[in-house]
């Protein structure tokens, strides 16, 4: 999974990426103005996991993970986003938005002053309005194309026109695409345009050390939308630091969890993500997959050639299997459930994937 970083110039993405990824890239105290993109991959922790391997003692432990993208250069001013900057935040799932609420004479605001709601908006905006651009665009040229083609590409074109007129108006009155509930197959028409306002989004308040949480004063009530306050500074610390020294230092500042481990817990929420574990003496491995996904979708996020010859799925929880000690024995006491193609794979999970190709 991949998660962009954006926001205006200075508003600690950078930060605010070192804390999520234990990263040592050097923020800078202007504002650049350069696009550029620093990418890491960050572990997901699960103690489940670690129990389970404990447990079978594999040659290697796989955790899930999620890619993070710090993506510099967002104008601070309304206009167009440039397309390279376009081309590097439509690919991820999800965007951590982050809106610069610290106080700070050193570090200019490219607005003159701090004033998170309005920041928040600004770029909320842009992604509307670019999605906008793109609605009106692909309109104009269906309106032309739409009486070529085969029936078939037609009748396509008629959907998608449909579904865009019905989209149009939701942008023009400046709210974003994520408000919009979509079917299954009305997500597919138009996926392919990676609208900006449709993707979820962590809204992350930068906040002074002794700042105030103004989460929910300014995350708007939309859907697919979740808002949290980090001490950016302070987090990046934090992460860079040995986990005695870091322990220490978080009783010390009545810190309860890292910022990175809240990242992630409130981003699996968000895009609603489980997990599902696989299990054999050369790896234990933590997978992760849409809540709702089924036996074989989980087996084609393994590997193709087990979604195509798929059998059936053995099944058990990962405490249950815990608590007898090793899958042998599980399948001995009849503990592992015969599960077919169409089973919903639960959180926690331990699958065992039986297919023929
Ligand atoms: N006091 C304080 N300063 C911060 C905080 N977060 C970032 N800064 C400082 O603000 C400056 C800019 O931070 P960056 O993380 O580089 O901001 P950015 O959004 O990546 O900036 P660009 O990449 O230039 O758009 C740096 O000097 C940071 O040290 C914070 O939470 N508190
Ligand atoms: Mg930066």
């Amino acid at each position: 999974m991949d998660i962009g970083i954006v926001g205006l110039p200075n508003s600690g993405k950078t930060t605010i990426f070192n804390a999520l990824t234990r990263g040592e890239v050097e923020p800078t105290t202007y504002a650049s103005g350069r696009v550029e993109v620093h990418t890491a991959v960050v572990n997901v922790p699960d103690p489940r996991l670690d129990m389970l391997a404990q447990l079978i003692k594999p040659q290697k432990v796989t955790y899930a993970h999620i890619t993070y993208h710090d993506i510099a250069g967002m104008p601070a001013t309304s206009g167009a986003l440039p397309p390279q900057l376009l081309n590097l935040i439509a690919p991820n799932d999800a965007l951590v938005h982050v809106v610069r609420c610290f106080h700070n004479p050193s570090v200019p605001h490219p607005l003159g002053s701090v004033d998170p709601a309005r920041d928040r908006r600004l770029l909320d905006e842009e992604f509307i309005l670019s999605d906008l651009a793109i609605v009106e665009g692909r309109l104009e040229r269906l309106a032309k194309q739409k009486y070529k083609g085969t029936p078939q590409e037609r009748e396509h074109m008629a959907r998608e026109e449909a579904l865009l007129q019905k989209l149009h108006p939701v942008l023009a009155a400046g709210e974003p695409l994520r408000t919009v509930s979509l079917s299954e197959e009305e997500e597919k028409l138009i996926r392919s345009y990676a609208f900006l306002s449709l993707k979820p989004q962590l809204i992350v308040f930068n906040i002074d050390d002794e700042g105030d949480d103004p989460s929910e004063e300014l995350t708007p009530p939309w859907p697919h939308t979740r808002g949290l306050a980090l001490r950016g500074r302070l987090e990046m610390e934090l992460a860079q630091m040995s986990p005695e020294e870091a322990t220490e230092f978080m009783e010390m500042f009545d810190i309860e969890e890292l910022g990175l481990n809240r990242v992630l817990r409130v981003s699996y929420e968000l895009l609603d993500l489980i997990s599902f574990f696989t299990i054999s003496e050369k790896e234990v491995r933590a997978w992760t997959i849409r809540r709702g996904s089924t036996a074989l979708e989980a087996a084609g996020t393994i590997h193709s050639d087990m979604a195509r010859g798929f059998i059936r799925a053995e099944v058990i929880r990962w405490d249950e299997l815990v608590r007898i000690g090793s899958l042998a024995e599980a399948r001995k006491q009849g503990a592992l459930r015969l599960e077919g193609k169409g089973y919903v794979v639960q959180d926690g999970d331990v699958l065992y994937i039986r297919f023929n190709v």
